[in-house]
């Protein structure tokens, strides 16, 4: 059966993403979308696949798009360099929020 997964990842990741399910056969749509929450720019992926490779897919997701820690600059820690010192935080970013659909019908006109 064939499946939709619809993928909401962040922005920074999504091309490393895209481009990864690409080379792996996946055919791939993304969004330009905003969080309602946080109401900043994030990116969907719309991807129909099989459903037998749909685990294949999370994992290309869970490598590229889990959330993970990253020094940023802040204007306290300007010309300091990103040092692990408190003056540049380590924040959370990436994180990926995915459903999976069953598509009852699929077809290229
Ligand atoms: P996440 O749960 O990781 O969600 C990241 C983005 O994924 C969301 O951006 C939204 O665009 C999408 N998303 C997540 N769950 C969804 C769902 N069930 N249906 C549709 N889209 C979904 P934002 O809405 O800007 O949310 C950013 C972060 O703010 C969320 O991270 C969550 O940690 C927090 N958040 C979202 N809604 C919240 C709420 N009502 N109350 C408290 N915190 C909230």
């Amino acid at each position: 059966m064939q499946k939709l997964i619809i993928a909401i990842v962040s922005n920074e990741d999504s091309t490393a993403a895209s481009r990864a399910l690409t080379k792996g056969g996946f055919s791939v749509t993304r969004l330009a979308t905003t969080g309602g929450f946080l109401q900043v720019g994030n990116t969907t992926l719309l991807i129909g696949t099989e459903d037998d490779r749909v685990a294949e897919l999370v994992g290309i997701l869970k490598k590229y798009c889990a959330t993970h820690k990253k020094v940023v600059p802040t204007t306290e820690s300007l010309g300091r360099g990103l040092r692990r010192d408190g003056v540049a935080p380590e924040i959370t970013v990436g994180g990926a929020t995915y459903f999976v659909l069953d598509v009852a019908d699929m077809g290229k006109l």
